[in-house]
């Protein structure tokens, strides 16, 4: 059912409502499958987007500023509102303000959220392997690290090539 499905909507028609926060930076396959399967527990799916300012309180540096990611999650035919995490301690308010049942997050944050079990059910689920928003940073990194010598060196040869495949 995901689409615009208002609290008022989905707290008379009893809407089963699932949360999960991330910071979703360079958006890959992870995130989407994760967003699938939530999608797929709940009719209505609510997705905390770590802000800018909150990553820097969590160690992280996004290459995404927040207004994008949260624009790129909210245009997820799976979810159906965004909301701004802004620290660690909105998550209980969030789950009771929107009528949550299930709360989620992929299982690197396993039993990190089990104090929500007082206020609905907590799931956390397989992650993707072989992709991640750290590695994507690597590979950049690694790739940006080449000496420009090397890379001028790279291009000729690969010019060359050209020239005698013509
Ligand atoms: N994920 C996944 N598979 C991957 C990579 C990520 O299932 N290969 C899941 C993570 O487990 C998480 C979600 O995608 O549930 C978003 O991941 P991040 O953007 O890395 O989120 P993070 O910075 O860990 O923020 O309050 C909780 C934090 O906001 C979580």
């Amino acid at each position: 059912m995901n689409g615009d499905v208002s609290l008022e909507i989905a707290t008379a028609a009893k809407v089963k409502t699932i949360l999960t926060y991330g910071t979703f930076d360079m958006f890959h396959i992870g995130h989407l499958r994760l967003l699938e399967r939530l999608s797929a527990m709940a009719d209505r799916v609510i997705v905390g987007v770590s802000t800018d300012e909150f990553n820097l309180q969590k160690g992280k540096k996004t290459l995404i500023p927040y207004d994008q990611r949260a624009e790129i999650v909210a245009a997820i035919s799976h979810v159906d509102l965004v909301i701004p995490e802004v620290s660690w301690d909105q998550k209980i308010h969030d789950v009771q303000i929107n009528n949550v049942d299930i709360f989620a997050m992929g299982n690197d944050w396993e039993g990190k959220f089990d104090f929500l079990k007082d206020h609905c059910e907590v799931v956390y689920l397989e992650r993707t392997r072989n992709i991640s928003t750290t590695e994507l940073k690597r590979s950049l990194k690694s790739f940006l690290s080449i000496p420009h010598e090397d890379l001028l060196k790279a291009f000729e040869v690969l010019d060359m090539l050209r020239q005698d495949l013509e």
